[in-house]
């Protein structure tokens, strides 16, 4: 059978090119692919960042497919299912200090988006009506919807769609002085002192929230300076302004801590988050607000059959969704899989520095946790050119890499061997060696 092509309208993908010379994924186990000419392909991001645990984890297909027969759908507006309250639990008890609130969403957009309104409406019920205005990061990427766009920082994502929110961006953290860097960057704290001329220009009183992601992640991996995030968490403090960390690719596990606030040491006010916690296997997000913030909405909604947060998704808690987190993380915590994050870390930092360091047109290299990425050099007016040619060479070599922007970024599954590290970042080295 041939597979008719047309049809499907792909998600950020060049779908001329993909239908020129599709790349067709037809089954995954493990750390493995299999592509639709039956050939093995090592999947070296974790699919989206999303399959740390491994692909086709038994216990999550057991769990998902007896829940489907149990209960496949539970309104969540009015109802609930036994599922979605242990979830939370389970989810509040892996979150740092005291952000034990749970509320479920389908991706991270909409985590990014849900965050958004909670900050919003929580200043308005504070009686702080003029706390409106978010501030994200450049280089900073919170989905698609249109909040997350509005306070995301990347160009290309933003150009053709309009402003629907009062924002304004903090600077990246990508500084010249920083390449090539192993781990956290030494300089750069100081940037976060940018919060301080955005107060001064707007007024603490006009600004609800900084969104940021702990770890840049789409952008191509930006680890924090030393010292970053905790003077901006300072500044927030001082200003009473919210802080948001989105946590969609730093939640559980990826830099070798639970979430990207341990492993930085800095807590946040909402942390949202998605992707891993089903492993990837169904589409799942949530935000994870303070006793705080959930405490303001139960106290001030009026008569306790009034809507506390007139906000959610059709699909929010979905009963599969669910079976799918609890046994994802069951998962990530019986094996232990941060801390082999953690301990495997310094392995995959050697290979990418010192097989890709000096390799043609590597103008950086960024790692923390099992999260790495090159940048490289535009070719004439082509930025995005060089990536593509690399991941294309990598996929006709058996390796599956992201590439976006001007980096190629790579993503090992929290079980990884380091055999297969080897030949993710070794085909990389050989790959870059054909680059014209
Ligand atoms: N926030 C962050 C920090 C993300 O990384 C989202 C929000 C949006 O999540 P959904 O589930 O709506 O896609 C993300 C998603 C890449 C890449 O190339 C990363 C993401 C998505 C697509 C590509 O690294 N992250
Ligand atoms: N559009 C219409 C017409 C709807 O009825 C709904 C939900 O009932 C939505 C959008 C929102 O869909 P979801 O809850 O899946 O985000």
């Amino acid at each position: 059978m041939t597979l008719s092509l047309d049809a499907y309208w792909m998600p950020y993908t060049a779908n001329r090119q993909f239908k020129r010379d599709p790349r067709i994924i037809e089954s995954a186990e493990g750390v493995w692919f299999t592509d639709a000419h039956g050939r093995k392909v090592l999947d070296g991001h974790s699919g989206l960042w999303t399959s740390g645990l491994g692909h086709a984890r038994p216990e999550i297909t057991e769990a998902v497919s007896q829940q489907m027969a149990r209960l496949d759908f539970c309104p969540p507006f009015q109802f609930g299912h036994p599922k979605a309250f242990e979830l939370a639990t389970k989810i509040a008890a892996l979150m740092p200090a005291d952000l034990n609130h749970v509320f479920y969403t389908n991706s991270g957009s909409e985590s990014a988006d849900t965050s958004l309104k909670m900050a919003r409406a929580y200043w308005q019920l504070k009686g702080e009506t003029s706390k409106t205005r978010f501030i994200g990061r450049q280089k900073g990427y919170h989905g698609v919807n249109f909040g997350g766009v509005a306070v995301g920082g990347i160009p290309a994502n933003k150009r053709l769609f309009g402003e629907v929110l009062e924002t304004d961006h903090l600077a990246h953290t990508v500084l010249p002085e920083n390449v090539f860097t192993r781990g956290m960057p030494s300089h750069g704290a100081h940037m976060a002192d940018e919060l301080e001329t955005l107060v001064q220009t707007y007024g603490a009183d006009t600004i609800a929230a900084v969104i940021v992601e702990p770890m840049g992640g789409s952008a191509g991996v930006l680890p924090p300076p030393v010292g970053y995030l905790q003077r901006l968490r300072h500044l927030c403090d001082e200003h009473n302004i919210l802080l948001i960390f989105d946590e969609v690719i730093t939640g559980f596990g990826r830099c070798g801590a639970m979430t990207g606030s341990d492993a930085f040491g800095v807590v946040p006010d909402i942390l949202n988050v998605a992707k891993q916690l089903t492993n990837g296997a169904v589409p799942m997000g949530a935000v994870i607000a303070s006793t705080e913030i959930h405490d303001t909405f139960m106290t001030h909604a009026g008569p306790d059959y009034v809507l506390e947060f007139a906000h959610g998704y059709t699909y929010s808690a979905h009963p599969v969704a669910c079976a799918a987190g609890l046994a994802a993380l069951d998962i990530l915590v019986e094996e232990d899989l941060p801390d082999r994050v953690a301990r495997e870390a310094p392995y995959f930092e050697g290979l990418l520095h010192d097989q890709l360091r000096g390799k043609p047109y590597v103008s950086d290299i960024r790692n923390y946790g099992f999260a790495g990425a090159i940048t490289l050099e535009a070719k004439g007016d082509e930025p995005l050119r060089r990536p593509f040619d690399v991941a294309m060479a990598m996929w006709e070599r058996g390796v599956l890499v992201r590439y976006g922007g001007d980096t190629i970024q790579m993503a090992p599954h929290f079980v990884m061997e380091r055999a297969h590290m080897d030949q993710l970042v070794g085909t990389l080295a050989d790959c870059l060696d054909t680059l014209q």
